[in-house]
């Protein structure tokens, strides 16, 4: 297992539902790093690129519409396999078949309202935190790492 970055979002009906908390605490009880954190409205620009591999989709102008609605939450986390541990940890794209103990399967009812984001691979990850972090992540140590890895 390697140590990897991932981008996680808390989307705008996350945020409104007041689940951002939530969402953050799952990761940081599971032992992930928190490396970059902050709260923004974004642009139907940064979406188009954020999303840019579905750009000819049926649903991609709704998903725009939604994902620009309000502000998200960006973070960056960092660990073990932190890509694909976070996928497992977010459910499916449909929350309606995400398994229960997942961030979907436990939280929310449809695909279009499926209230986070998760990087779906190491590369699609880079290109996401500089795309929305492009002042880039904190540097620092966690006091805890030596009591989640061996
Ligand atoms: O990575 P993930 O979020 O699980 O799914 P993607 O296939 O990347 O799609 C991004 C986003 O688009 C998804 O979270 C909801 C929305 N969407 C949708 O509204 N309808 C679909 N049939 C598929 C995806
Ligand atoms: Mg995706």
């Amino acid at each position: 297992s390697n140590t990897e970055r991932t981008y996680i979002m808390v989307k705008p009906d996350g945020v409104q539902r007041g689940l951002v908390g939530e969402i953050i605490q799952r990761f940081e009880r599971r032992g992930f790093k928190m490396i970059a954190l902050k709260m923004v409205w974004p642009t139907t620009e940064l979406l188009e690129k954020h999303y840019a591999d579905l750009k000819n989709r049926p649903f991609f102008p709704n998903l725009i519409k939604y994902m620009a609605s309000g502000p998200v939450v960006a973070i960056v986390l960092e660990g073990r396999d932190a890509v694909a541990t976070g996928r497992v940890m977010l459910g499916e794209t449909d929350p309606l078949k995400s398994a229960p103990g997942t961030i979907r399967g436990d939280l929310c009812l449809q695909v279009g309202r499926n209230i986070c984001h998760g990087s779906d691979s190491v590369q699609n990850a880079e290109k996401e935190i500089a795309l929305w972090f492009p002042e880039g992540i904190v540097k620092y140590t966690l006091a805890t790492e030596n009591w989640i890895f061996e």
